[in-house]
């Protein structure tokens, strides 16, 4: 009895002991981290938007609502040409405009005529959204939604029973379309519109008027999964701009309660805040044309593919998900010109970060969690986000050598943080190096996140110093990255 007792407290001790010491070795997360739902969507880094309605037809960024549905009549209409071509460009996701402010609706939805069942497309029997939906799944790309609150042709809007009507079109696009990825509910609200023909200025407190929280309620009663995008998330917010570019600081923590959907401060919302008690996705959606909608005037003025890379790199490169909206024309189809640049941008990113000179090379550091293999700085270098280097958790500071071997020229960096941990680095600095005595900085930068990317002048190198200058609470860093951008990119 005596050696069972005395074995079962060497036991407990020992098991007590091991778990103390796991406590030590895994690295803490921060107060603030993303659900695996957000961190999934934030890996998708590039999605798509797709906006398609009657101003297609009337040539109008912002359709009254008193448009006849009989103008709705795409000629070659063909909704897997679009997914095709989002899928070729690279986009993980699309969302299509379900209603714009218009009101008309791409489903034919049974509360309204305002619809394409009054079209005469597919005589009255079309349902883009169906199609749409269908198409993604084909292509292996996630499905979004976006329904505008504001409905300048419903006779209700502005009064409490338009949220009825609003809410029962929510209830039929999440329960008759199977999985539903992202809803977008977009901030721009009241002002003049048909109004089942009061034709009238029609304002609303953006505050109050919707009872967001009780529509964010239904939403995930019906689709538990799914993210909600709004100016002031729950789960993805707004970056404050429409050229897709957010802050140079840019936090994926920000204080919720500071935000109002249709009213926050654009600036507030394209840095975020580092204590921020929420983790809100910053998404930055752009189109590429100058308009969200297709006009044929705007044909000559579609982004080009360096224009789009530059926004790459001020959007995902800076911790964002970009968002690039491709309007389909007047024939239902992703005009020649979007398809050939979304492409030529595609081909540029594969190009420049096809080859990582960083990756299998020697890496040291100042500090590394409890000098333990797990957390040393070769995974920095081992091409697997899922290992990652780390301090002691009272090292606040450290630097990392990248030894190249040989001198190599490059002029694109990137660093990613394990965000599954939180947003902990604040502020960094990079240095480059021929022999180990002479180094120049080469870049510095505060927030990081999911990815950070700089451009530099061209450089050839063959030691980098990373300097973590400051993070809270400490640093860990998954990856590397040392490339030399496309020759597209330098000789434009
Ligand atoms: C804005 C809307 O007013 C534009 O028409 C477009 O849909 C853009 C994405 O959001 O608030």
């Amino acid at each position: 009895m005596k050696t069972i007792a005395r074995l079962f407290l060497v036991t407990i001790i020992s098991i007590s002991c091991t778990n103390r010491q796991n406590e030590g070795q895994s690295l803490p997360t921060a107060d603030v981290t993303p659900t695996p739902n957000q961190l999934a969507y934030q890996k998708m880094e590039t999605v798509g938007f797709v906006h398609f309605t009657v101003n297609t037809f009337t040539d109008k960024e912002w359709g009254y609502g008193d448009e006849d549905p009989s103008i709705f009549a795409p000629t070659e209409m063909e909704v897997e040409q679009w997914v095709k071509a989002a899928h070729e460009g690279g986009l993980r996701e699309l969302i299509l405009t379900a209603k714009h402010h218009d009101g008309f609706c791409l489903w034919p939805s049974q509360y309204t005529e305002h619809s394409v069942k009054n079209s005469p497309y597919k005589d009255g029997q079309g349902d883009v959204v169906r199609e749409f939906v269908d198409a993604c799944r084909k292509y292996g790309l996630k499905a979004g939604l976006y329904l505008s609150p504001w409905d300048r042709n419903h006779a209700d809007y502005g009064k409490p029973a338009y949220l009825d009507y609003y809410r029962n079109q929510l209830v039929e696009l999440l329960t008759q379309y199977g999985e539903i990825n992202e809803i977008w509910f977009d901030g721009a609200n009241g002002g003049d519109g048909y109004y089942g023909g009061a034709n009238e200025i029609r304002k609303i407190d953006n505050r109050v008027y919707y009872e967001w929280d009780s529509t964010f309620a239904l939403v995930k009663s019906l689709q538990p999964d799914i993210l909600i995008f709004s100016d002031a998330g729950p789960d993805i917010r707004w970056v404050g701009n429409e050229h897709g570019h957010a802050g140079e600081t840019f936090w994926s923590t920000i204080h919720a309660d500071k935000l109002v959907i249709g009213g926050s401060d654009a600036s507030y919302l394209n840095t975020g805040e580092a204590d921020g008690a929420n983790w809100l996705i910053g998404q930055c959606d752009v189109s590429i044309r100058p308009g969200w909608f297709y006009h044929a005037s705007q044909d000559s003025l579609v982004k080009t593919p360096l224009e789009l890379i530059d926004i790459y790199y001020k959007s995902v490169g800076r911790n964002g998900v970009l968002l690039l909206n491709l309007p389909p024309d007047t024939r239902g189809l992703i005009h020649e010109n979007d398809v050939a640049s979304l492409r030529g941008f595609k081909n540029i990113l594969e190009e420049t970060f096809r080859k990582n000179f960083a990756s299998g090379k020697k890496a040291s550091a100042s500090n590394y969690r409890m000098g333990l293999d797990t957390y040393s700085p070769e995974k920095l270098l081992d091409d697997d986000p899922e290992t990652f280097w780390a301090t002691d958790d009272e090292v606040l500071s450290a630097e990392i050598i990248v030894d190249l071997t040989n001198p190599q020229t490059f002029d694109r960096l990137m660093l990613c943080e394990p965000i599954r941990y939180g947003q902990r680095i604040r502020q960094f600095e990079i240095l480059s190096s021929q022999d180990g005595h002479v180094w120049e900085k080469i870049a510095e930068g505060s927030t990081i996140g999911y990815k950070r990317l700089i451009r530099t002048r061209l450089l050839t190198a063959s030691l980098l110093k990373i300097r973590i200058l400051n993070a809270d609470p400490s640093p860990a860093l998954h990856t590397v990255g040392i490339y030399l951008s496309s020759e597209k990119e330098r000789t434009p």
